[in-house]
């Protein structure tokens, strides 16, 4: 396995930013853990938030948007959960509303974890979005749902084989049928609290003079914005010409995130070399 037992470092201290993510709407009083649920449309988000949190929910927007947004809590050994279910997006790259807010969740908001939920009958297409979420934070559980329909159609999947490339727990799950909750929430709760040690899959550029460019950017970002959780990624989507992090940098909204993104008690992410979809 490429999940290794973690030193002891800060179990106490929440690995969320609460700061930015008041900012973006969300209240994190009384939770040891924040927790986004991602995905892409129909994958059973909705499904696996009403398992985990029951009747504790409510929904509001984000704010200044019409998107709704859900939230709800939970407890598990001890601890107190906080779940957000961000629109579900078949990618954080464009500049429709739902992905910029699933983004700037993930991004801003450093979640303690990120629930990506994939579809196992459709496996390729869902893995796009998993890849890029493993290029921002690497505190992520690959929810595998659906694999009732997955067996229905005799699709197999080497669940183990797919964790040690992603280089992050996978859990196959049938939410509606409540099949794989426990190890879900077991799951979530080992990233949350360090217990195991994540080496998500980030995709490589092997050409030197991107990579010369991103270093360039890289710098520049770090100078205006100290302490910016992901410069890296951030100098990526600029050379992508990513319209609405140019226009975040412009309103000077990134940087106004950016102050109050204070690094919790995580390990410093690796350097990410190149953002790029897989289709
Ligand atoms: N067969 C099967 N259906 C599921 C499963 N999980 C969710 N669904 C169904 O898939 C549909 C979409 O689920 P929903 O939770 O609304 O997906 P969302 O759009 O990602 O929030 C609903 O009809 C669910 O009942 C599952 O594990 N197996
Ligand atoms: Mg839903």
């Amino acid at each position: 396995m490429t999940m290794q037992a973690m030193p002891a470092t800060c179990q106490t201290c929440p690995a969320y930013n609460a700061a930015s993510l008041k900012k973006l709407g969300v209240s994190t009083e009384g939770a040891d853990y924040v927790i986004a649920l991602a995905g892409n449309p129909n994958t059973g988000k909705s499904t696996v938030f009403n398992a985990l949190t029951g009747l504790r929910q409510h929904v509001g927007n984000w704010p200044g948007k019409t998107v709704a947004r859900a939230e709800g809590g939970f407890t598990y050994h001890d601890k107190t959960y906080k779940l957000v279910d961000l629109p579900g997006t078949y990618s954080l790259l464009s500049t429709s509303t739902d992905e910029e807010i699933a983004r700037n969740f993930i991004l801003f908001g450093q979640p303690s974890v990120t629930i990506v939920v994939v579809d196992a009958t459709r496996l390729e297409r869902n893995l796009n979005l998993a890849l890029q979420i493993l290029q921002i934070t690497d505190r992520v559980v690959v929810a595998l749902n659906l694999m009732d329909e997955a067996k229905r159609h005799g699709i197999e999947i080497d669940v183990r084989h797919l964790s040690r490339k992603l280089g992050v727990p996978v859990i196959p799950m049938a939410a509606r049928q409540m099949q794989g909750i426990p190890e879900l929430l077991d799951a979530i709760d080992n990233v949350a609290r360090n217990k195991v040690a994540t080496k998500p899959h980030h995709i490589r550029q092997q050409d030197s003079q991107v990579e010369y460019a991103l270093n360039t950017l890289v710098e520049e970002i770090e100078a205006a914005y100290p302490g910016l959780p992901n410069a890296r990624w951030v100098a990526l989507r600029l050379l992508d010409g990513d319209e609405s992090i140019e226009q975040a940098i412009s309103e000077n909204r990134l940087g106004t995130l950016a102050e109050t993104a204070t690094i919790m008690q995580q390990p410093a992410p690796e350097p990410i070399i190149a953002v790029e979809a897989i289709s």
